[in-house]
């Protein structure tokens, strides 16, 4: 895969079978996400989405910062027209809309774009030094990235009010307690988990593991019945693959399920 991105603010490592560590590389701005980040995350999602080499995806800012939010000096002196003509809801939307399972493993700061970048991803490790925050309001701002949306479903209305309303900072075990974070860690030890993870993800059958992600956040939009029904179709959907026969086989059969994705 070509890692050669312009300003190669993004490292991906291939070196793991059927997984993609993703990393931001920009430490001189503590990784904040400026246009040029986010076409190019945008860019090498959309390739991992097509590559059938690539099962899961582990995306990070490292071991120091995760992503300190939207860069500010590139926003600073914008008006609403030229904010609305960048559309840069195309570039999340990209990531959004990744099938495959991404683990975010976050270390240092996630803040205002930065937790909702970490907020795309299905699963979140996080450091123990990890601190999540949506300060936003703190520069006359607000979320622009799902705050008031994804962090409101994620950890419910009060938890998700004072974050978005006073900008507090959140540190990981708090983050864990109030349903933001999956696990928490060990600094050292946020990547190498979430590779871990990635890795035991790769190897489930990914016919399933992609219907369980497009039903699952569906849920977030669609009545419950709607969801049930949908649910109800995916499931009968995967009696036609034979990754299905093959892991119900391997348990009658006591041996390990070897599966092709078909
Ligand atoms: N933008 C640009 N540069 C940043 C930055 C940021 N968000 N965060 C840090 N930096 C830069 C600093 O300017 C500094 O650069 P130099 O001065 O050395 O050139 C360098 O990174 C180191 O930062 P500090 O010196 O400040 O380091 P500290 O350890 O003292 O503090 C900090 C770390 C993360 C607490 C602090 O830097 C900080 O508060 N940063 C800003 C955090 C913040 O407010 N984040 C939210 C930004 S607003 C949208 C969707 C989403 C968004 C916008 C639009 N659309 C769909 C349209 C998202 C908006 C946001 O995220």
């Amino acid at each position: 895969m070509n890692t050669n991105l312009g300003n190669n603010f993004l490292e991906v490592d291939l070196s793991i079978p059927k997984v993609a560590l993703v990393q931001i590389n920009r430490p001189d701005a503590m990784n904040a996400l400026n246009g040029e980040v986010r076409r190019q995350l945008a860019q090498v999602f959309t390739e991992l989405s097509f590559n059938d080499d690539v099962n899961a995806i582990v995306l990070t800012g490292g071991t120091k910062v995760f992503a300190a939010g939207a860069d500010l000096k590139e926003m600073a002196t914008a008006g609403s027209t030229e904010m609305l003509l960048r559309h840069t809801e195309r570039y999340w939307n990209a990531i959004a809309q990744c099938p495959k399972p991404v683990i975010a493993a976050v270390n240092g700061y996630a803040l205002g774009g930065g937790c909702e970048l970490a907020m795309h991803a299905d699963i979140i490790i996080a450091g123990k030094g990890a601190i999540f925050g949506q300060p936003e309001i703190k520069v006359g701002l607000m979320p622009g990235a799902g705050g008031t949306q994804r962090l409101f479903r994620a950890v419910g209305k009060f938890h998700a009010m004072r974050m978005i309303m006073t900008g507090v900072m959140v540190p990981a075990e708090e983050a864990y307690l109030i349903g933001l974070v999956s696990q928490v860690t060990e600094d050292e030890d946020t990547i190498p988990t979430a590779l871990k993870m990635a890795q035991s993800l790769a190897k489930m059958p990914p016919i399933a593991l992609q219907q369980i992600k497009e039903v699952a956040l569906m849920s977030e939009d669609v009545p419950l019945n709607a969801g049930l029904t949908l649910e109800r179709k995916s499931f009968q959907l995967l009696f036609s693959t034979e990754d299905k026969n093959e892991g119900i086989n391997a348990f009658i059969e006591k041996r390990k399920p070897t599966y092709q994705g078909k």
